[in-house]
């Protein structure tokens, strides 16, 4: 707003498009006559990411200067996506630096699209890391992202013949968005033995000798708020050899190969990030990641901590440490090491400021999801560790015995180390232990955590150690960027653009509910995002979809407990039935694009069946011209990030249809209605908050409730049960070879018929069915179902991360905000 005066407006105008053509013509070594989009990305990125560096010392040395309380957030995924957009937004240029790329030849769209995805996550998890980072730097919280730097993030998936094929993701080909800093390193030591001895005055010391070396190296990416200078870091560990050099004596002697071989041995750690959401593999490398990169951040937090000379019982005053999930719990044996090893604590003084240091929050409560190490494993790798954990465990089951005498079971069902063969170390048991609080994602999953994998630890440490806070998204990337129309619409409302800061404001939007120019205004703006994801399909698979169809989306990764599986049956079940339709009742019907997208984990073999039957029944249906426009069904190849931008704001009604119980929150449900979609969803998660924030009529929910599960769960395996007509007429067509062969698609029949129905699909189907016949009814009423969008976007102001940060800050970590220093 500042820039509307015409003469000052030119002058930022041609300082920043110098800044990008020198950055084109002498960072890049490239004439301008040649520079293409690839170029004047660089060049507008390199002249925004100047301006931010600036912030960024400014922030640093304040933090430094104040030494406030910090949050170190530490997370094994930060799912970023693009960063050149969000820079413009936070610095403040976007209009500017269009007009300036545009008397370049360019378009600015295309400028942006020119960035990878920095995505170093899986899904859910890894996203709100980075919705995380965001609003700490936007409120101001002296923070910090402590993550892995892998050279190859999520793997970029390619749909060839049907079937998912995964192609490596190099992503640091050219990022203009990381800092590397060769003097910021640490050696990490691995293997190994502990030593134990008496010293002069008689106290038993621990030495963890030997072993090999390992050297993690900073790479820092900075973080900008949104209206504010604060600009925090993202600090990334890369690995490398101890010694930086391969080795010259095998070297001179000829053995060229052998000789970098330690090299690549430690590169290894930080070269890819593990595939898997949502299910333990219990993989060496793995365990290995997960402590390179605790003992990194811990040193780097603790060598921080010591120069401000304070006593180590001030250590959690200046410090709060959140472990996203227990990927990150080896820093509770790792803080009590440097503790008691290292700086000389007794055992009890070292533990409660461990305790009192750490949060952890859980995003799970799937069973294979839950991290067990076994103990061989971690004796050979981190001796000392173990060590420790086990201490841990005797001063813990010690309190337990004290407290519950008669229950002996319990010793047991809470022990940190399960009586396995081989034994096991229960990640999650060991994080609840050495945390101050523990954390659910939305109600109904910090209520379940309660009653099942953690009950007995609200017996022992009572309610007050467990806490909710329900997940939020960012709205400045989830509604400003990703639909800017719309956002616009909005400010013009508003008044401006302060409902970024605070989303309750969006609550004023209630009143334009009926008013007709509005109303036009937001409908054009949902067909527009349409006809820009339609233009997006076209070009990606070939196939033209009708921008005025009803679009239906499921976006996420694939996995059962999700339930692609149930969409594509009623896919299937809607396919039959128009099949059977006279032309009369199929004018009738409101035509639909039925779209999924997601990446499959490699070694998920039912999962990537889910997707071949998804491109199968494309391939039947798109092709069969009875259906014509009435339904198209489509699958997105390598849904990431920077894709969920284009797709979420186009959705009519967007999918989140869990077996109740199992999606710990979700939080695309939430930018799907930000964004002025309807939702077709279970009561589970946060699609149970959404429902009380914009009101059980603006909302489609169907299915068991998550209480029943355990019920209908042992119906199946002990009693008799019929699959009901329609799912088996579905399970017929599967069978009579309709979407090729059958085979193909077996197991995914025989999982719901023969094996238990695990994930309820033939329980839920027909209210499934049920509730898109009522869908498809709403539609057909634009003005009743415009209604209700516009009044859900109104009604979604508690989603905002900024809101979920606050919480955080103060009631887990108790931290203050950190005003940046007013400098002109
Ligand atoms: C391999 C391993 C131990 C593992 C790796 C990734 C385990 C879990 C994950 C990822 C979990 C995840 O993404 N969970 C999701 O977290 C979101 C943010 O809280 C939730 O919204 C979502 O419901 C939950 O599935």
């Amino acid at each position: 707003q500042a820039f509307t005066a015409t003469p000052f407006r030119l002058l930022v105008l041609t300082i920043l498009q110098n800044e990008v053509v020198r950055h084109i013509e002498t960072t890049l070594a490239r004439s301008l006559f040649n520079c293409d989009e690839s170029a004047a990305y660089a060049g507008t990125a390199l002249a925004f990411r100047d301006r931010l560096v600036i912030d960024w010392n400014k922030t640093q040395q304040n933090q430094t200067f104040a030494d406030p309380k910090r949050v170190y957030y530490l997370s094994l995924e930060f799912l970023m996506g693009r960063a050149l957009d969000n820079a413009m937004l936070n610095v403040g240029l976007k209009d500017v630096a269009k007009e300036g790329v545009q008397d370049l030849g360019f378009r600015m769209e295309d400028v942006i699209s020119q960035e990878r995805d920095a995505a170093l996550g899986n899904g859910g998890l890894g996203r709100l890391a980075a919705c995380f980072l965001d609003s700490l730097a936007s409120l101001n919280y002296p923070a910090w992202g402590y993550g892995l730097r892998y050279r190859y993030g999520i793997f970029k998936q390619e749909i060839v013949d049907g079937y998912q094929v995964e192609i490596p993701d190099y992503w640091l080909d050219f990022n203009p968005w990381e800092f590397p800093r060769h003097d910021i390193t640490v050696d990490i030591q691995f293997y190994g033995n502990v030593r134990k001895y008496q010293d002069e005055n008689g106290k038993q010391v621990s030495v963890w000798e030997e072993g090999e070396i390992v050297q993690a190296v900073a790479y820092d990416c900075p973080i900008p708020g949104y209206q504010t200078a604060t600009t925090n870091n993202l600090r990334l560990w890369s690995s490398k050899a101890a010694s930086g050099e391969f080795d010259f004596q095998k070297f001179n002697s000829g053995e060229y190969e052998s000789s970098v071989g330690d090299q690549q041995r430690a590169e290894t750690i930080s070269a890819v990030l593990y595939p898997n959401d949502n299910l333990e593999r219990g993989k060496e490398l793995r365990l290995k990641q997960q402590y390179f990169w605790c003992a990194a951040s811990l040193y780097d937090i603790v060598r921080r901590f010591k120069k401000s000379k304070k006593a180590w019982r001030e250590f959690p005053n200046q410090v709060a440490i959140q472990l996203n999930d227990t990927h990150p719990t080896l820093a509770i044996p790792e803080l009590q090491r440097i503790l008691i090893d290292q700086e000389g604590l007794e055992w009890d003084e070292a533990w409660s400021i461990v305790q009192k240091t750490f949060g952890y929050t859980n995003h799970t409560v799937l069973p294979e999801a839950l991290e067990k190490w076994s103990v061989p494993l971690f004796q050979h790798l981190l001796p000392r560790h173990l060590q420790i954990i086990y201490d841990i465990n005797m001063h813990f089951l010690q309190y337990v015995e004290r407290n519950f005498p008669k229950d002996r079971d319990m010793l047991g069902r809470v022990s940190i180390i399960e009586e396995s063969q081989p034994k096991m170390v229960r990640m999650a048991y060991l994080a609840l232990i050495g945390s101050h609080k523990v954390n659910g994602v939305a109600e109904l999953h910090s209520d379940l955590i309660k009653t099942t994998i953690f009950k007995d630890f609200v017996k022992i440490y009572g309610p007050d150690k467990f806490a909710n806070v329900t997940n939020g998204i960012t709205p400045r990337r989830w509604l400003h960027q990703a639909n800017p129309r719309l956002s616009e619409l909005v400010a013009s409302k508003l008044g401006g653009y302060d409902y970024l800061k605070d989303l309750t404001l969006l609550h004023k939007l209630e009143k334009y509910v009926d008013d007709k120019d509005f109303r036009k205004e937001f409908q054009e703006i949902k067909y527009a995002n349409k006809l820009r994801l339609a233009k997006y399909i076209k070009e990606s698979t070939g196939v033209s979809v009708n921008p005025s169809a009803l679009f239906d989306i499921q976006v996420k990764r694939i996995h059962e407990y999700k339930r692609q599986q149930l969409n594509i049956f009623g896919v299937i079940q809607r396919y039959l039935a128009i099949k059977a339709m006279s032309p009369e009742e199929r004018k009738k019907l409101a035509p639909r694009v039925s779209i999924f997208g997601g990446k499959a984990a490699p070694g998920y073999w039912m999962a990537k069946t889910i997707i071949s039957l998804v491109c199968a029944v494309g391939e039947v249906v798109n092709n069969d011209k009875d259906v014509g426009d009435l339904l198209k069904v489509i699958f997105l190849e390598d849904y990431n990030v920077s894709k969920a931008e284009i797709i979420v704001p186009a959705s009519d009604i967007s999918e989140h249809i869990s077996t109740a119980g199992t999606e710990a929150s979700g939080t695309s449900n939430m930018k799907f209605v930000l964004n002025g979609g309807l939702i077709i969803g279970t009561c589970d998660g946060a699609n149970i908050e959404i429902t009380r924030e914009i009101g059980d009529e603006n909302i489609f929910l169907f299915g068991n409730l998550s209480e029943d599960v355990e019920d209908l769960r042992h119906a199946h395996v002990y009693g008799n049960y019929e699959v009901n007509g329609d799912l088996q007429g579905v399970f017929n067509a599967i069978q009579q070879g309709k979407f090729g062969d059958a085979n193909r698609f077996s197991a995914l029949v025989s999982s719901v018929v023969e094996h238990g129905d695990y994930y309820l699909v033939s329980d839920d189907f027909d209210s499934y069915i049920k509730t898109h016949a009522v869908i498809d009814e709403a539609y057909r009423d634009q003005e009743t179902w415009l209604t209700k969008c516009i009044t859900s976007v109104a009604r979604m102001g508690f989603f905002s991360s900024d809101r979920c940060i606050d919480e955080y800050a103060e009631t887990i970590w108790n931290v203050e905000p950190l005003k940046p220093k007013e400098t002109n």
